[in-house]
């Protein structure tokens, strides 16, 4: 039996803002399962595998008894900016994979004989309802994990161990959202299908980071100013209205200064300067300008037209295809 006390100074030390102790049980099954069979997991074929770990941690750590479910907050400022909040600065999960080792370390230190499993995003661990049933927030009604300390601005990771805590969260805060439904009515594609569901095939998130084919049209004219990731379900939510300075760590980089048309007309030296250790990288030098020509012609941008007349004899067949039909939109 491990004192919570000395697992959260722990994960403090190790920069996690929150910190939070869940017992390692299995997860109702329906609520993912009917979210694959309704293919609200678009292409994202890895989220139909490996089902039994995402429900079932013993699955990934033989003997589990203790989820320990981590956050940190991410948002830095309140410029808009074409770029999501979470992939403005130093790729997140580098960020939280550091902070991971640095918990592990002290955890094999102070405990020895404990194993563990560490994971930020890509694992197969739903992230969300550790993070509910360890008391750090509640799921709103966006599908976001909502803080009481830092809104939703925050992301997540997991550590799973086999050993027990003295004290557990005994479930999600409350949920304040109410009658509210402000991010329901403001998603520009209708993505949030209903509450705390998002269809992810119509939602700009998947669309500009994951689908690396060309974007469904009716979901390009909901692009403006949008060109990574998307805020919109976040920016309106009143539970994020009171935002606090994220550590340093989560700072912007210089590409997250740059306007649409700017990151369309990127060069490759541009790129080379400014992506590296960023999130960005998932979505690469061409499918970020494909989505900087799709945002200009949802912005009927005309100033744009000389840059989008250059990328329409681009290399890239999926660039060309995005700023001919941006073009179309400049009338
Ligand atoms: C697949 C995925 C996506 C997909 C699908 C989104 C979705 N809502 O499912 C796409 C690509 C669209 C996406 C977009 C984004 N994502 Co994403 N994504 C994931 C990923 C990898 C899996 C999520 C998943 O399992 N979905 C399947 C559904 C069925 O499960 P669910 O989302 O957990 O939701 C259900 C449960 O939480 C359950 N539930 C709620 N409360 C409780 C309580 C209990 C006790 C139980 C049993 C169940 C339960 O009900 C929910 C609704 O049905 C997670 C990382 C991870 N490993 O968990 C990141 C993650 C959810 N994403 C994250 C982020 C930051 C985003 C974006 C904000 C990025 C952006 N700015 O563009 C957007 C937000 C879009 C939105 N409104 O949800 C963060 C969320 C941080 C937060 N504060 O919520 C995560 C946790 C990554 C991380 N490590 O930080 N994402
Ligand atoms: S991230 Fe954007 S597109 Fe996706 S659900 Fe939220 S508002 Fe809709
Ligand atoms: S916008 Fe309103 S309904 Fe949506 S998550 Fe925030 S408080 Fe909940």
């Amino acid at each position: 039996m491990i004192p919570s006390g000395r697992l959260r100074a722990l994960a403090v030390n190790a920069g996690f803002d929150l910190v939070g102790f869940a017992r390692a049980e299995p997860i109702d099954p329906h609520v993912l399962g009917d979210w694959l069979a309704q293919g609200f997991h678009a292409d994202l074929d890895w989220m139909s595998e490996r089902v039994a770990e995402r429900l079932d941690v013993t699955a990934l750590l033989p003997g589990a008894k203790t989820v320990i479910a981590l956050a940190c907050n991410y948002w830095r400022s309140d410029d808009a900016g074409p770029i999501a909040r979470y992939a403005r600065g130093r790729d997140y999960h580098a960020t939280m994979r550091d902070r991971l080792r640095v918990l592990r370390r002290g955890l094999r230190e102070q405990f020895s004989g404990v194993a563990d499993y560490g994971s930020v995003d890509a694992n197969p661990v739903m992230e969300k309802v550790h993070a509910a049933r360890a008391g750090l927030g509640f799921v709103g009604k966006n599908a976001c994990f909502i803080t009481p300390e830092f809104g939703s601005w925050v992301v997540l990771a997991t550590m799973i161990i086999d050993a027990e805590v003295d004290e557990y969260a005994t479930g999600p805060t409350a949920d304040v959202c109410g009658r509210c439904s402000l991010c329901l009515t403001s998603c520009p594609t209708g993505a949030i299908v209903s509450e705390r569901v998002v269809d992810a095939g119509a939602c700009l998130s998947y669309q500009t980071i994951e689908n690396d084919r060309s974007v469904p049209e009716r979901l390009r004219l909901a692009m403006p100013n949008l060109v990574f990731g998307c805020d919109v379900c976040q920016d309106v939510c009143p539970l994020n209205a009171t935002p606090i300075r994220a550590q340093a760590r989560f700072e912007p980089r210089a590409v997250a200064q740059a306007s649409v048309l700017e990151l369309a007309a990127m060069t490759r030296e541009q790129w080379d300067v400014w992506a590296p250790g960023m999130a960005l990288m998932r979505a690469g030098f061409d499918g970020l300008r494909r989505n900087a020509a799709y945002a200009l012609g949802a912005m009927k941008a005309l100033e744009a037209r000389p840059v989008l007349e250059r990328l329409v004899a681009d290399g890239d067949h999926r660039v060309r295809e995005a700023a001919a039909w941006a073009l179309t939109q400049l009338t």
